[in-house]
């Protein structure tokens, strides 16, 4: 047998090196079980590995997208923003990678192909890209935004010049000094890269489908007073986090735009635009929840466009329509000061979409000669990185299959007909709707009290019930539909993909998904079955 054809053994196996994989590995590593993981990129990191596009940057603040599980780790830190650009994130994972010793245990340039259930056997058979594998438990650590969308427009494939994607932007570093540059999407992505493209390109247009709110980030130097506060009470600060809404650091008071007097409201906005990036609603219940409360807000936002961009035709068109929130909001540095700049031109794809694409133009209301094409056009979310696996579970349902009307999930964590597969922040959990970082911590602290509670009980399998199942999906809806949110087009609910479901995945509310983790667990584990076939 050929050392590729030889089935490598292990407890448990890992789908992906990012921020959840590698604190996973860490995890069953001191419950003494073994586990590898394999990672399709080179090198560890996930989507800070893959979003390596100029300006890439997390819009939570840095000394809240970090992990809490180590006291000395949170402690001896130090972050040099208060928004952590990209390479400080890549350097802090790798850090966290080499303090627990963690990298002998990934296997990288390896891609998951398939992953099938054995009934008889109760183990997941693995095939990668190198080789095969069986393990116990099968985790799934493949993020939410790893599958790049990538829409098929008509003539794309003759395009002769530079052709990129924000979320698989090369290693090497890119100039554009002195080209012509076509953007295509408007998201945080572009929203983040599109400041600096700018200053490099001769020319810039923006091809715009839908436009985006989108709030400055105020970033600058780690403001050591603030950092010495949390620090010195960083435990009951993450604990509080998980009390707000989305886990963040915002205000969380229960104030009514609605029962405010609007004057006092638009100061405690102007406070919030000022500082809060993200946590913009903060101070205020019913942004998401009531319509009118809403449009207080949007409208607070779209006067803050107008008043930026000179050009009162291009300042409309950067004015979107459509509830605050119900995409998901952006954080920008000088994203719509950049178009006063005189390189760069806005382009109404609602009114113009692109007819075609050539060697070297994007047709649309005219003829654009372009140089570099930047596809910045998202993800196919929460869902993608699964359903592009080859994964069957009982009786060979493929998962895929399953998910063919819309994702369900128990808890975001495990699925039925899939015994002993856990998502790390799947469909289902508050995942794209809270700070990750926590919600990563979460699900990983989770499924590792799960397995180890299995071990001390003799039970081999877990799965959750279809009732479990289709009751949460039932209140992961019925949560979404109090909000505003949902009849917005956005990829939360699939809609930014033509042909992909459309369903609202994330749960909204970290608090009641936190409480409602904890009385499971309490109630061992209801809603799951252990050693169904055995
Ligand atoms: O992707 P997006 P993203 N023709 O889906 C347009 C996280 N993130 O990579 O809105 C024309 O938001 C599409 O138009 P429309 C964050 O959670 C975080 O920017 O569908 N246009 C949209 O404008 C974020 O929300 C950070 O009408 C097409 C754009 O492409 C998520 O990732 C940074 C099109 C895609 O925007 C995704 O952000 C970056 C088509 N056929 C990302 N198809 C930070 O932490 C799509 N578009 C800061």
């Amino acid at each position: 047998m050929t050392q590729e054809n030889q089935t490598k053994e292990f407890d448990v196996l890992i789908v992906g090196a990012g921020f959840a994989g590698i604190y996973q590995l860490l995890k069953l590593r001191r419950l003494g079980l073994s586990a590898v993981i394999l990672e399709k990129g080179d090198q560890i990191g996930g989507t800070w590995h893959w979003n390596i596009y100029p300006g890439a940057r997390c819009d939570i603040p840095s000394l809240e997208y970090s992990y809490q599980f180590d006291e000395d780790l949170q402690q001896e830190w130090n972050w040099s923003e208060k928004y952590s650009g990209q390479p400080e994130i890549l350097e802090y994972i790798n850090h966290v990678a080499d303090r627990y010793e963690l990298r002998d245990g990934i296997q990288f340039e390896e891609e998951v192909i398939s992953a099938n259930f054995n009934e008889s056997s109760a183990k997941w058979k693995i095939t990668s890209s190198k080789g095969h594998y069986e393990s116990r438990f099968c985790i799934f650590a493949t993020g939410c935004l790893s599958i790049p969308n990538k829409p098929d427009f008509l003539g794309l494939e003759n395009f002769k010049g530079q052709l990129l994607q924000t979320s698989s932007w090369p290693q090497e570093e890119q100039d554009f000094t002195g080209k012509r540059v076509a953007v295509i999407g408007t998201g945080s992505s572009a929203i983040q890269s599109i400041p600096l493209i700018a200053e490099q390109a001769e020319e810039l247009y923006v091809f715009q489908r839908t436009p985006n709110y989108s709030i400055p980030s105020n970033n600058g130097p780690m403001d050591k007073v603030v950092e010495e506060d949390i620090k010195s009470r960083y435990s009951e600060f993450r604990k509080d986090n998980y009390l707000n809404g989305f886990g963040i650091a915002a205000i969380s008071d229960e104030a009514l735009i609605t029962e405010t007097d609007l004057d006092e409201v638009h100061v405690q906005l102007e406070e919030n635009w000022q500082s809060a990036g993200l946590g913009f609603f903060g101070g205020y219940a019913d942004v998401a929840l009531d319509a009118e409360a809403n449009e207080v807000a949007a409208n607070f936002v779209r006067n803050k466009i107008k008043e930026i961009v000179k050009d009162p035709k291009t300042a409309q068109l950067l004015v979107p329509d459509y509830h605050i929130g119900g995409k998901r909001l952006c954080v920008d540095t000088g994203y719509f000061e950049t178009f006063n700049k005189d390189n760069v031109f806005l382009i109404d794809l609602k009114e113009h979409p692109i007819q075609k694409i050539t060697a070297n133009t994007l047709e649309s209301d005219k003829t654009y000669e372009v140089d570099t094409l930047i596809m910045a056009t998202g993800f196919d979310a929460i869902t993608g990185a699964l359903t592009n696996i080859d994964i069957s579970g009982r009786g060979n349902v493929k998962l895929k299959d399953q998910w063919e009307g819309g994702a369900k999930s128990y808890l975001g964590i495990g699925i039925t007909n899939f015994p002993n597969l856990f998502t790390v922040t799947g469909p289902g959990s508050p995942s794209v709707l809270s700070n990750m970082m926590p919600s990563i911590e979460q699900h990983v602290n989770w499924i590792t009290d799960c397995i180890e509670w299995m071990m001390k009980n003799d039970k081999t399998v877990i799965e959750s019930t279809k009732t479990a199942e289709d009751d949460w999906m039932v209140l992961v809806n019925e949560i979404a539909d109090m909000t505003v949110f949902t009849d917005t087009k956005s990829w939360y609910n699939g809609s930014n993909i033509e042909e992909k479901a459309k369903s609202f995945l994330p749960f909204i509310g970290v608090p009641v998904y936190t409480e409602m983790l904890d009385e499971i667990v309490s109630e061992s584990y209801k809603g799951f079955i252990f050693d169904k076939a055995n």
